[in-house]
């Protein structure tokens, strides 16, 4: 089979380090953040050939964010330099009870992608193409490419996480453009605490996994995540939940992108669903442990342990 090609927006990434609010902190440490290039890192780490495709500045952090998606193993043969625009910017502003995201990113070079980068040889040859709900929300050229992936038809099985980045959003109704997406893909990820949020207008109170299912029964596999409880996969006619283990957190950010990874990496290997959430699982523990995110993977003989091991173990 070919490879996953995870099609999305990576921006430089500045955040305080040591941690403090921007208002006082003195230095900021450089990372790369995108959604879709962290689950290819993670699918490089576990061995599934993956290639990023996008569109970045030509400036340093277009190089820096270049340099840094390659040197985990991802194939970047698809990603343009557009010389018009620059590379975006995101700024972590971390506060007493979450970390705010500052995005400088209008009219960046990613932003103008547009359906024609699907006909490109790079994706062409895919088996998965992994999109998100991030896309969608940059701007109308890149609203289309999301469209035209998930045309009927397509050569290729979609995967879809949500990602509902309100900020990108503004005023625009995100729930009604989310949903009809979603429904479209092979296989969806989605929060569960993310599914309230955004779709709670018609989900009945309290909603669990399976109203999040009822809502969205089209695609063929639906992950529900449930935080750190445990993420329920429905495939087809059958579920399968398996509880999260536990993980001592430093920093969330990436564990989503972390879980698709692993969850993701196992399917294209045929496991089974409780193997294939077992690694997501542990792949977003690899996120949950630093502050970047992306981190590295636990060795490869604990992981099969942990995969063989009894869910009783884990916590
Ligand atoms: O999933 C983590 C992402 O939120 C982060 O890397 C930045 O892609 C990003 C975004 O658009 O917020």
């Amino acid at each position: 089979p070919g490879p996953v090609v995870c099609i999305g927006e990576t921006m430089a990434a500045l955040a305080p380090d040591p941690v403090a609010p921007l208002d006082t902190a003195e230095s900021l440490r450089l990372d790369v953040a995108g959604a879709e290039s962290n689950v290819a890192m993670y699918l490089a780490d576990h061995g599934v050939p993956a290639r990023w495709v996008s569109a970045l500045g030509d400036d340093p952090f277009g190089r820096r964010v270049r340099q840094r998606i390659a040197a985990s193993g991802v194939d970047i043969t698809g990603v343009r330099t557009d010389p018009a625009r620059p590379t975006g910017l995101l700024v972590k502003n971390p506060g007493t009870d979450a970390t705010a995201v500052h995005y400088y990113r209008t009219g960046s070079a990613a932003s103008a992608l547009g359906p024609g980068i699907l006909d490109e040889p790079a994706v062409r040859g895919a088996a998965l193409v992994h999109l998100t709900g991030i896309t969608p929300a940059l701007s109308p050229s890149c609203r289309a490419l999301v469209e035209r992936a998930l045309r009927p038809g397509r050569p290729y099985a979609v995967s879809f996480d949500v990602n509902h980045r309100p900020a990108l959003w503004g005023d625009e109704p995100a729930a009604g453009i989310l949903l009809p997406l979603a429904a479209r893909a092979d296989i969806v990820l989605v929060g569960l605490d993310e599914a309230q949020a955004l779709w709670g207008a018609v989900l009945p109170d309290d909603a669990g996994p399976d109203a999040v299912r009822a809502l969205l029964p089209e695609p063929r596999v639906l992950v529900v995540k449930d935080g750190a409880r445990a993420a329920t996969a429905y495939v087809g006619p059958d579920t399968y939940t398996v509880r999260a283990p536990k993980v001592r957190v430093v920093e969330p950010v990436g564990a989503g992108d972390a879980f698709a990874g692993g969850f993701l990496a196992s399917l294209t290997r045929y496991d089974d669903p409780v193997r294939a959430l077992r690694l997501g699982h542990l792949t977003a523990a690899s996120a949950l442990r630093v502050t970047a995110d992306h981190g590295p993977l636990m060795p490869p003989d604990r992981t099969r342990e942990l995969l063989a091991a009894d869910e009783t173990v884990w916590n």
